[in-house]
């Protein structure tokens, strides 16, 4: 069963085990306690000549239910600490970089150019369009203008605030060519909705031909139908 967007990156098919292992585990924490709340319900309905009486509870059963829980919650924290950390803690070695500078309500995405230096004059800036080589590790440097947004590629299981003043980075390193969606996930205006992009997986070398164009100032080509 596939409820989610088909994954594109390395790091995807963690995310997504993770997903569903607290899925899995608060569903049925969810169900039995749902199903525990009707059945008392049930059970000790009104009836006539049974008088309601008082009881402070049951420590047992309340060490029980307290325990439980506090188990799973570790053993989750424990399990997503370990995806979270190989994701987050360190970035793959690159020289693949791209900038991306958010602000109401475009993403604007920035390459080096030429000279393999970012912030000078030749520069590959383009908006709301990203390209990424396939298989090849990128770090996404994000940063804002203005407010708080949030870059967010479904398809990658990507998703990481912008902030005013600071850089964050964040890397991907696909693995499908395709077009796939780039949103806002961090309420910032009016235009919120509307604040979305392509991205586009390419192999490495259409990809370093397609900059070069855009380095040379010239629109790409239409690729011929495959
Ligand atoms: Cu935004």
């Amino acid at each position: 069963m596939h409820w989610l967007p088909e994954g594109v990156s390395t790091y995807s098919p963690r995310i997504d085990q993770m997903f569903y292992v607290i899925l899995v585990v608060t569903g049925i924490a969810f169900v039995v306690t749902e199903a525990l709340l009707f059945y008392f319900a049930w059970r000790y309905r009104h009836r006539d000549g049974v008088r309601a009486r008082y009881t402070h509870g049951n420590s047992r059963v309340e060490i029980v239910w307290t325990v439980v829980p506090a188990v799973m919650l570790v053993f989750l924290g424990l399990a997503s600490k370990t995806v979270w950390g190989e994701i987050k803690g360190s970035i793959p070695p690159t020289d693949q970089e791209v900038v991306v500078m958010a602000s109401q309500f475009d993403w604007e995405v920035r390459y080096k150019g030429a000279d393999g230096q970012f912030d000078t004059a030749d520069d590959v800036v383009i908006h709301n369009e990203m390209h990424l080589p396939l298989g090849v590790p990128t770090k996404i440097r994000l940063r804002s203008k203005d407010v708080i947004h949030s870059f967010f590629v479904p398809a990658f299981r990507l998703k990481q605030d912008a902030v005013p003043g600071l850089t964050i980075d964040v890397w991907v390193q696909p693995t499908k060519p395709g077009d796939y969606e780039i949103a806002c996930a961090e309420l910032c205006g009016f235009g919120h909705g509307t604040m979305r992009g392509m991205l586009t997986v390419m192999e490495p070398q259409p990809f370093q031909e397609w900059l070069k164009q855009q380095e040379a100032g010239v629109a790409p080509a239409e690729a011929p139908p495959a």
